[in-house]
């Protein structure tokens, strides 16, 4: 178990990837995150989850691990009952309609999973709280679901049992009477009223199609809530092209008909690769949050933990927020460090990268880049930016779109220097966008304001 103190964007150290997350207020009061845990190189996820709490949005725990692939009985096992979710060897016309139109990141995607299939890697999982039981519901290369126990919302979690049906992106959801539903899929959405057990349901009665592509942007990443009267179900959405968004579709009823209403932020532009979203809402202490991820490192794994408050509207609409660095908490104030990971979008070639001095860093970058920065804010007038980097190049101030100043960087790739210049800013709050006119190996470490 690991304690620390964060509230910006990414949420978690460095070193964890925790990505598809579902956050969940249980009874204890406190926030507790169930997400997928990226630890490979070439694949999303990995073979084991660690959940991560919170008492108050600031202080974060990262649990021991909760559940091991390892521990799945049917996986790998030829006599295990295998459950169809989507057979991408022998597609449907409709299926092949769809792929045909997508981009080609997403075929790489989805060859990567096919020979992710003999490794037993735990994906997107959701959890839930009934009966004085916490149930964590999870998914398989092999299209396999399950769901294991606990009798603590961080694991260990046991028992795994296989549910009757195939696909991935498991969501659980419990309404006001008791009565508990499931829900899954990828390109196509599926739900079913789950027995009383938590770990079990009759297939005959699985709806599918509550949402669809063409109605609802739907692509994958189920995730249901309910707030008043309305059934909010929140998932990938393809709406822009690329499942980077998480959209909602709203009903008055738990297995719909579900009405398109949006999207709630778009992980668009948080990596020159970025590719695949998926998250959820959750009420905490009064205010609303999105949970959501982003990708590092100049590919589709390595993705984040991230959050950011959210307003529901009076009718029951979600306004579309931007990804800000400031995540959960409050502006950069003058004087405050602002890391070059905290960007919260990159234009051009660079990527917030691996070092070993600094962690992470702003990296790859090539002239004309940009990195952006929300927000920063300050009461008094903005004159001063310095910026600890290595290589050498020219960076443009941008605040709000309007020029603020220039930095020359002059030194040798390598070797951390720390420049200062000028800018002229009126007091206020403002989205920081550093422009690279220049770039011979410049790496960006570490940004002041004042
Ligand atoms: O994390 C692996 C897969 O990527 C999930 O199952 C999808 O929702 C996507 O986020």
């Amino acid at each position: 178990m690991r304690e620390y103190i964060n509230q910006r964007n990414p949420i978690l150290p460095l070193k964890y990837h925790v990505p598809d997350v579902e956050g969940h207020v249980m009874p204890d009061g406190k926030l507790y995150i169930y997400g997928s845990f990226d630890a490979l190189e070439d694949r999303f996820c990995s073979e084991k989850y660690h959940v991560v709490s919170t008492p108050d949005m600031k202080c974060w725990t990262v649990h021991d691990t909760a559940l091991s692939g390892r521990q799945i009985p049917w996986f790998n096992d030829p006599d295990a009952p295998k459950y169809q979710g989507i057979d991408w060897l022998h597609p449907t016309p409709f299926i092949q309609k769809m792929v045909q139109g997508y981009a080609a990141e997403w075929k790489e995607s989805y060859e990567k999973e096919q020979e992710s299939e003999k490794l037993p890697l735990l994906w997107a999982p959701d959890c839930i709280y009934k009966n004085g039981k916490y149930y964590l519901y999870f998914c398989m290369p092999d299209d396999s679901e399950g769901v294991a126990v606990s009798e603590h919302p961080e694991g260990p979690f046991i028992n795994p049992v296989q549910l009757p049906c195939g696909g991935i992106d498991p969501a659980i959801f419990v309404d006001d009477d008791g009565q508990a539903y499931y829900y899954w899929g990828q390109l196509f959405s599926h739900g079913v009223k789950m027995n009383d057990d938590m770990v079990s349901f009759n297939a005959e009665n699985i709806v599918d199609n509550l949402v669809t592509e063409e109605e609802h942007f739907f692509h994958e990443g189920s995730s249901m809530r309910k707030i008043g009267d309305t059934y909010y179900y929140i998932y990938a959405d393809m709406e822009r092209g690329k499942p980077t968004s998480l959209g909602y579709s709203t009903s008055k009823s738990p297995l719909g008909s579900f009405t398109y209403r949006g999207i709630i932020i778009d992980n668009d532009g948080c990596d020159p690769a970025s590719w695949n979203n998926h998250g959820s809402i959750e009420n905490v202490n009064g205010q609303w949050y999105v949970f959501y991820h982003r990708c590092s490192r100049g590919c589709q794994q390595y993705r984040r933990l991230c959050i950011e408050p959210i307003t529901i509207n009076p009718d029951g609409s979600i306004d579309e927020v931007k990804m800000t660095s400031q995540g959960a908490g409050e502006p950069f104030a003058p004087g405050e460090k602002i890391y070059g990971y905290q960007a919260c979008g990159v234009i051009g070639s660079v990527y917030i990268g691996a070092d070993e001095l600094y962690e992470e860093k702003l990296m790859n970058i090539s002239a004309g880049d940009t990195a952006v920065f929300r927000y920063v804010q300050s009461e008094t007038a903005w004159n001063k930016i310095s910026i600890t980097a290595s290589g050498s190049g020219k960076i443009l101030v941008i605040m709000n779109d309007q020029y603020a100043g220039s930095l020359k960087i002059e030194g040798q790739p390598g070797t951390v220097h720390t420049v200062s210049g000028g800018i002229q800013t009126p007091a206020g709050k403002y989205e920081l966008k550093l422009t690279f006119e220049e770039s011979d190996k410049l790496e960006i470490m570490e940004i002041v304001l004042k």
